[in-house]
This record gives structure tokens, sequence and C-alpha cells, in this order.
């Protein structure tokens, strides 16, 4: 067994874990990329140093490392070479004339590697007004983007340095006018003071050349970028991107904010009222905490799904006494293999045929909003809180598949999402969506459509209640169920129909079953 550490991330500072790309039981390649760390200045992609079968994940989504943190252990495949780290020496640097005495010279920093490493953004141009730590230009190697930001504050004089070129440490990138005073431990010599830029985080970020730029796949674009992105609460995965390999530039996303703004102004103008900035300080003590990264994805998906749906909630109540009886029947031998039989997974079930009853519930409206795209597959999202936040992983072809397979899947699938280690791909592709506080309690609630899909089913505690049956209340079980559609797509008679529907097939067990 072996374990896999952090290699030399280029700084000392712990940087966050933002997704675990690996799960125990893979069998992976040397090289191939386990974990994504982010810090302020850089995103990077951790890759194996050996080749072998995950075992066990020692890290989860949230967790801040350093050089030397153990990442996995792996059963190691055979012996092979230690991981390239360099980057290609290519074609020698750009350089410019030797500036003036009363010019600043901003260096390239050292960027973790001697090497020559191309320049793939250039963020200035002479003339432009900087401040200290305004992103410069962005490197890119095989394995690493940065963005290099500027130690001073000033006016650019001129830019040494143009796209595409090949820079390595100590080569000049701009001369500045400066109009603060330098950042102490300059290099200053004879004819001109030489300004190196803060060192950032040397990144191993590696991109898959024959991987197109899918939307809701991996989105390449550089920290500044995605710093940007987050301030502006865009999801990058929104964005198309145009520079090279699909790399989202700073241009993509200023374009992208603007037919946004444009596509959501009401006629009158002026968009969304802002949120007032309030001072809380003014009314009692408080305490600021930082959004966690799921936190602020899901708010993200939900505002936009709440601006841009015309919701409407349907509720009904399902007779589920026969039904909870005999999950009680089976309780145990679910319990013997290690999982629970909850009634979420007759649920997904009796959705199911709800949807091949009712198939506009398992489609997606176009992006032009013209077509309605049918689904043939039914692949069920389900809402799982975590001490993170919301996330939603799809249980596929729940069709095929009997209530003790959909019992393992859904326990796997909630253990994963608590731990943090779900991966993109399992959170993608839902037709429908249930999102069950049935565990919890409330007798009601309005769930939130999650688009592309056009309905939500949304799932409180089961209650007895009295229930008038011709001659008499007989207590019966009864489980609350809350119907949120797309009123583009869904009328509200079909709602009402899919839900009485649905209700009628959770009070007959025999149904269900079949
Ligand atoms: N009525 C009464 N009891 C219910 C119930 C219901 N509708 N649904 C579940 N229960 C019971 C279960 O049977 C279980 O009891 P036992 O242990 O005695 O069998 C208990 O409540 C706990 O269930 P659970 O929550 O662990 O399991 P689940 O399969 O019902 O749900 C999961 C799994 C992952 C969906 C759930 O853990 C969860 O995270 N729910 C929150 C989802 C959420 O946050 N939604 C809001 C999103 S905002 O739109």
């Amino acid at each position: 067994m072996k374990t896999v550490l952090i290699p030399d991330i280029g700084t000392d500072e712990a940087v966050e874990v933002i997704e675990v790309t690996v799960s125990v039981g893979d069998t992976i390649a040397k090289e191939d990329s386990l974990i994504t760390l982010e810090s302020e200045k850089a995103s990077m992609e951790v890759p194996s140093s050996d080749a072998g079968v995950v075992k066990k994940i020692l890290v989860k989504v949230g967790d801040k490392v350093t050089q030397g943190t153990p990442v996995l252990e792996i059963e190691e495949a055979a012996k092979a070479d230690a991981p390239k780290t360099d980057v290609k020496v290519e074609q020698g640097s750009t350089r410019a004339p030797v500036p003036t005495a009363s010019e600043q010279a901003i260096n390239i920093p050292d960027i973790g590697s001697d090497d020559y490493v191309e320049v793939i953004e250039v963020a200035i141009k002479p003339g432009d007004e900087i401040t200290k730590e305004q992103t410069l230009l962005t490197l890119e190697s095989e394995k690493a983007s940065m963005d290099v930001p500027s130690p001073v504050s000033g006016k650019v004089l001129s830019v040494a340095i143009k796209l595409n070129d090949k820079v390595k440490k100590g080569d000049l990138m701009a001369t500045v006018s400066v109009t603060t005073e330098p950042t102490a431990g300059l290099e200053h010599r004879s004819t001109r003071a030489e300004n190196h830029a803060e060192p950032v985080a040397a990144t191993t970020h590696r991109e898959l050349e024959t991987e197109p730029l899918k939307i809701g796949g991996r989105t390449y674009a550089s920290p500044s970028v995605r710093r940007l992105a987050r301030e502006l609460g865009v999801e990058l995965t929104q964005v198309g991107g145009t520079g090279r390999k699909g790399r989202i530039q700073k241009l993509d996303l200023q374009n992208f904010v603007k037919r946004q703004l444009a596509g959501n102004a009401p006629a009158s103008g002026g968009g969304l009222p802002v949120m007032p900035k309030v001072d809380f300080t003014k009314f009692g003590d408080v305490e600021t905490k930082p959004l966690s990264r799921v936190k602020k994805l899901s708010a993200t998906n939900l505002h936009r799904n709440w601006v841009n749906i015309p919701h409407v909630t349907q509720f009904d109540e399902a007779d589920i006494t026969d039904l909870e009886a005999f999950r009680k029947t089976q309780k145990e031998r679910a319990e013997e293999k290690g999982y629970k039989l909850t009634p979420l997974v007759f649920l997904m079930k009796a959705v199911v045929s709800s949807l091949k009853q009712f198939p506009e519930f398992n489609s997606s409206l176009s992006a032009d909003g013209q077509e309605l795209i049918m689904k043939k597959y039914f692949h069920i999202g389900v809402a799982v809180d975590t001490p993170e936040g919301l996330v939603v992983p799809v249980i596929r072809d729940v069709d095929k598949k009997g209530i003790f397979d959909l019992a393992k899947e859904l326990a796997e699938a909630g253990n994963k999402a608590r731990e943090g280690s779900l991966k993109g791909r399992d959170m993608q592709g839902s037709s429908f969506t249930i999102s069950s506080l049935g565990g919890i309690g409330g007798t009601a609630f309005t769930p939130i459509v999650n688009a592309p899909d056009v309905a939500i089913l949304g799932v409180s505690r089961s209650e007895i209640k009295p229930v008038y049956q011709g001659k008499e209340f007989v207590p019966r079980l009864m489980l609350p169920l809350s119907l949120s559609y797309d009123h583009r797509v869904i009328d509200g008679a079909q709602a009402a129909r899919f839900i009485t529907y649905m209700s009628a097939l959770l009070a007959d067990l025999k149904r269900i079953m079949l």
C-alpha cells in the first residue's frame, strides 16, 4: 500500500480542496488528476505520483492541504517512472528595451520552475492605470496556469511581452511609472529599479487536449477569471470560452454578464433591485462566516432557477398505509445488507411510472424556449442535505432497477455526498428530482425546480390522519407531496393529473410493485 501525498504546490499556505476526482476502487494511472485545489491566486489539479487502485481517500472537499498532506492510499500497480513535473522548454522569451532610470521594471516572478512558460493572456497595455495585486498576465505550462499580479500601483509605460511568448523567471514583463512605494525587498540596480512580482502559487493544472469544453463539464479559466466569476455570482460552466482550447477569458465573462443583463432587464430598465448593504453591528454583536463552496454554487443555481422559471406548486396527500406495512416487512432484509429501505425508494418507482404516463414531466425546455426535449431515460436526482450544503446526486435508469438496488444506490450516493466525494458527472443528467424532507419533518414546502428538469417532487413527513371512507373516519398514514413545476411547460391541469395519478399508485401496493 502506498500513500500519495500533496506535492510541492509552490506555496507553504494551506490551500482548499475544491474537487475530489477519484473514488475508492478506481484504477488510476500515473499523473491522473486526483483532486483540484484552489487558492486566492491559482487553481491546480494534483496528479497522482503512482499508478494503482484507490483504497482509501484521505481528503474531502473543503479540507485545507499543504505539501505533504496525505491524499490517498493506493495499492500500487507496476513500478512506474516519477511524474513529469517540468514544462517543455520552447523558444526563448521576448525581451524589451531596458527601461530608463525613472521607470520601474516588473519582472516575471519565481513560478516554481526554471523552464519557459507560455503567456496565454496579457491583461494590460501601455497607458493602463494598474493597482497592486491586479493581474498583469496569465501564464500556462503543460500542467499549470497562473496569474501574475502586479507588485505595485502605477501607470503602464510599456509591455515587454505579448500573447504566446515563452517566458521564465526574471524576464521583463512591463515598465511602470510607480505611484506608490514599491514593496520591501525589491532589487534596485544602478540605472533602473527592478521589481519582481510576488511569486504566485505554481500550479499543476493539466488540461486534456482532446476534451472540448462542455456546458456542465470541466471549465478552463485563470484564477483571476474564476475569482471575478465568483464575485459576480456567475457559474463558469454557463460561459462559453473563446480562448485556446475553450478557455474562458475575462472578455467572455464580461460579454456573458452583459448578455444576461440585457436579457433579464425589464422593459422599464433597471434589472433586479439590489439588496441593500446593512451594517448589522449597529444592532448587536455579529460574527461573519464564509459560505462553503457548495453553498455558493447552489445559491447561484437556485437563484437562477427561481428568477427564470415561473413556478407553481401543486399539493396532495397519498395514502401509504399499505405501502408502509409492506416496507416494514422488508426493512430488515435491507438492513441485513447494510442499508435502509425508506419510503424514498418507493417514491422513486412511483415517480418513474408517473413520468411514463405524463412524458412532459420528463422533458427539458430547449435553450431558446421553442422546443421540448423529451427524454427516453429515467434518471432521478435526489436532493441530499450535507454539512457543506445541498447537493443533488443522480440515480440513473431507475426504471430498470428494483427497490433493493435503489436503496443500496441511494445509500451510496448519500454517503458520497456527505463525504464530499461526488464527481461532477454523478450530479448531471437528471430528468426529474425528488427532495425529501420526510426524515426531518414539516407538512409541506415549495421546492425550486432543478433546471433543466421541468418539475420536482417535494416529500414531507407522513402522518396518521382520520380519512372519511364512506361511513366513518378511518386512521390512515398520509404522505404529503408538493409538486413544483415550470408553468411554461406544464399546465395546472396536467400537474393535478400527475400528482393524483402518483398518489393513487402509492396507495395501491400491487401497482407500484409492478
Ligand atoms: N415520512 C415519515 N418518515 C420518513 C419519511 C417520510 N416521508 N421519509 C423518511 N422517513 C424516515 C425513514 O424511514 C427513516 O426512518 P427509519 O430509520 O426508522 O427507517 C428516517 O425517516 C430517516 O430517513 P433518511 O432521511 O435517513 O432517509 P431517506 O431515504 O428518506 O432520505 C436523503 C435520504 C439523502 C434524501 C436525506 O437524508 C436527505 O438528505 N434529506 C434532505 C433533502 C433536502 O435537504 N431537501 C431540501 C432541498 S431544498 O428544495
